[in-house]
């Protein structure tokens, strides 16, 4: 199969615009740190233990082998790009590369610890944002920046393919990494999320802790044929965010990590800046929709850089559905789920 690489895809998108370039330069290194981690996560237990744990990082989890080798391997590479500043979960602070550069970049290393020993597809998560002038990129501060204004956003995941799915702000692409040559080629010229979908993604094991317009609208969906939407619907979880993203690109489909009472997970628990951002830049150029229950996701303002927030993305009609959840608190209300129903702590 003879299709466009990553870097002639690159190539043609910037043309000689020297903001787009530096863009372009900057894809090409997290995508060159991507390939590299992609072979050591094909190794396996045959590269020792990388589910072990390290040390602890900044959030307080656990900072696993795999974590910390993804962070370095990306920290190397974008040493090479035009960058003034990248932010990661495993750093407490800013790394700064050439206060001067126009860009920063805002990682998540390595999404889906938890499945490292479990053979299941983990990703690196980037966002790639403008550096504000006068703004110092050692500081949190200069990060500061609603998803809207992302130049380009991604995910490399490492499933039994590597995928990188990439936006530039024109639709949303995906790439292939052939093994063999150890180039990305383009496998997906854009990437349509469908608009209907009976497929949904939670940790139902929260459901106690939820509020309750998420119990009802998951109500709702396990009522099925029995409830007001009149349809059976299907559950998939893999508790990787990337997976889970990958499959609703694919198939369609929607995923909820909702706000609830747990101590710690109050305004959620996926990174705004690393995680909610970019997947939302990602899902919303594929014809998707991405909001914490009551705003959009991109037009948030941040206020920290490791702030965390409530993430559902996924199928518009789904989105519609899960907001009238929000804006009329009994749409939800089933016979059997609602809130005198199964659902009733
Ligand atoms: P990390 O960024 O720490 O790896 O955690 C994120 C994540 O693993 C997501 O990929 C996933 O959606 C979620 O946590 C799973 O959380 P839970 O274990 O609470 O279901």
């Amino acid at each position: 199969m003879t299709t466009k690489s990553l870097d002639a895809y690159l190539g043609a998108w910037a043309g000689a615009d020297a903001g787009r370039i530096a863009v372009a330069r900057t894809i090409g290194a997290i995508a060159e740190a991507g390939r590299e981690i992609a072979y050591l996560v094909a190794e396996g237990p045959l590269a020792g233990d990388l589910a072990a744990a390290v040390t602890n990082n900044v959030q307080g989890e656990v900072q696993k082998h795999l974590d910390k080798h993804s962070n370095d391997s990306l920290m190397a590479a974008l040493k090479q790009a035009p960058i003034a500043a990248l932010a990661s979960e495993e750093l407490d602070h800013p790394y700064v590369v050439d206060p001067s550069a126009g860009l920063l970049v805002a990682l998540d290393p390595l999404d889906g610890s938890s499945n490292i020993d479990t053979n299941v597809s983990i990703g690196t998560i980037f966002s790639i944002m403008p550096h504000i002038t006068g703004k110092n990129p050692a500081t949190h501060d200069a990060f500061l920046i609603p998803g809207h204004r992302q130049l380009a956003a991604g995910y490399v995941l490492y499933g039994p393919q590597t995928s990188l799915i990439l936006t530039v702000g024109a639709g949303t692409v995906g790439f292939t990494l052939d093994r063999r040559s150890g180039t990305f080629f383009l496998t997906a010229k854009q990437v349509a999320i469908k608009e209907k979908t009976k497929e949904w993604a939670i940790n139902a094991s929260n459901q106690r802790q939820w509020d309750d317009e998420i119990r009802s609208y998951i109500g709702e969906c396990l009522a099925g044929t029995d409830g007001p939407r009149g349809e059976d619907t299907n559950m998939r979880w893999v508790g990787s965010l990337v997976a889970d993203c990958h499959r609703i690109l694919v198939r369609g489909g929607v995923f909820l990590y909702p706000a609830d009472k747990r101590k710690g997970y109050t305004e959620g628990r996926l990174r705004l800046m690393y995680e909610a951002n970019p997947i939302a830049m990602v899902v919303e150029q594929a014809g998707g929709r991405a909001i914490t229950g009551r705003e959009r996701i991109l037009d948030i303002q941040p206020t920290a850089l490791h702030q965390r927030i409530p993430l559902i993305f996924g199928s518009t009609t789904e989105i519609e559905r899960i907001e009238r959840h929000y804006a009329e608190p009994t749409a939800g209300e089933a016979p059997l789920f609602g809130k005198r129903g199964l659902f009733r702590e």
